[in-house]
C-alpha cells in the first residue's frame, strides 16, 4: 500500500439513485452542481466525483451536460480534480455511459466487474471493462477502480498485472453497503484493502447509514474517504445534510481530531500523476 500520510476526501455531490424528490438540498443543474462542488472544495474535499442530471432531474451521460459542468467547476473550483462517472445508472448501455469521457476530466471511474445493485444488476462484464479501460487510458484520464465486491479488486489487480491499464499510481475505491453487493463492515473493508498492490492507495465509500462508520475507520487505518448526496443524504437519522460541503466538513473535524492532515490539492496530483 502507498505510504502517502496525508487525507484525501472526494465528494459525491449526486447520483443516478438520488432524486430532487428525496431531497430538495440535491445539486441537480451544473451550476448548482459547480457551486456545490466549489463549496465542497473549500470544506477540504480534493476530488468530486460526478454524475449528472437532464432538465428533467433525471440521470444522464450526455457529453453536453458533462462538458458544461465540468468547465463550470473549473471556473469556480481550478484545483478541484474532477472525476466522472462512467457507471452512470444500472439501466444504461456502455457507449451511452461513456459519452462523460468527452469532458476532459482529471479522472474516471472504472467499475471492475458486475453487481446486484438494489432490485438491479450493475452490468460490467470482462469485455466491457477491456473497453472502458482502454477508452480511459488513450485519454490519458486516470482510473479509479469502483470495487463493490472484493473479486471486483482482484480484477483491477488483473488488469494491472496484464498491462490493460499503466500507471505510476493507482487508486482503489471500495463502495460498501450497496443493498445487494458487499457489506459495509471492517471486515469487507480489511479484506479489500489487504488485496491492493503496493503501489495503490485506497478509499471507502460507506453507503446510507454506513457512510460516517466506513469514513472513520479509513481515516484511523491510513484511507482515504468518499462522502456525499450519491451514497448518503443524511448527517443523522431523519436529517438532511443540507449540502454536500457538511459531509465533507465532518470527515475534516474526524481527520482533526485523529491528527490526519488534509493533502493540497497540489499533493493528490502529484501522487496521482496527473
Ligand atoms: N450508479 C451506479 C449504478 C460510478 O459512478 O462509476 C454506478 C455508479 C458507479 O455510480
Ligand atoms: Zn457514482
Amino acid at each position: 500500500m502507498s505510504d502517502f500520510r496525508k487525507l484525501i476526501i472526494t465528494a459525491a455531490i449526486c447520483g443516478a439513485e438520488v432524486m430532487k424528490e428525496n431531497d430538495p438540498y440535491l445539486p441537480t443543474t451544473p451550476e448548482e452542481l459547480s457551486a456545490e462542488a466549489k463549496r465542497c472544495f473549500d470544506a477540504g474535499a480534493r476530488i468530486v466525483h460526478l454524475h449528472v442530471l437532464d432538465e428533467a432531474g433525471n440521470p444522464t451521460q450526455e457529453a453536453s451536460v458533462f462538458k458544461k459542468t465540468v468547465s463550470m467547476i473549473r471556473e469556480k473550483a481550478p484545483e478541484l480534480i474532477v472525476q466522472v462517472s462512467t457507471g452512470g445508472a444500472t439501466w444504461m448501455k456502455a457507449e451511452e455511459r461513456l459519452q462523460s469521457l468527452e469532458s476532459d476530466p482529471d479522472m474516471a471511474t472504472l467499475s471492475t466487474g458486475t453487481s446486484n445493485f438494489g432490485s438491479d444488476v450493475f452490468m460490467n462484464t470482462k469485455d466491457m471493462i477491456l473497453k472502458f479501460a482502454e477508452k480511459i487510458c488513450k485519454k490519458g484520464i486516470m482510473p479509479e477502480f469502483e470495487c463493490f465486491e472484493a473479486g471486483h479488486v482482484s480484477f483491477a489487480n488483473w488488469l494491472i498485472e496484464k498491462g490493460y491499464v499503466k500507471r505510476k499510481h493507482y487508486h482503489y475505491d471500495f463502495v460498501i453497503g450497496v443493498p445487494g453487493a458487499m457489506e459495509a463492515s471492517l471486515e469487507s473493508l480489511c479484506l479489500m484493502k489487504n488485496m491492493i498492490p503496493s503501489c495503490a492507495s485506497w478509499c471507502v465509500a460507506g453507503i446510507g447509514r454506513h457512510e460516517l462508520n466506513m469514513a472513520a475507520i479509513a481515516v484511523a487505518a491510513g484511507g482515504h474517504v468518499r462522502v456525499g448526496m450519491e451514497d448518503n443524504i443524511y448527517l443523522s437519522k431523519g436529517v438532511l445534510a443540507k449540502s454536500n460541503a457538511e459531509l465533507v466538513e465532518r470527515v475534516v473535524d474526524i481527520a482533526k481530531n485523529l491528527n490526519r492532515e488534509i493533502a493540497t490539492p497540489q499533493e493528490v496530483k502529484e501522487l496521482f500523476d496527473l
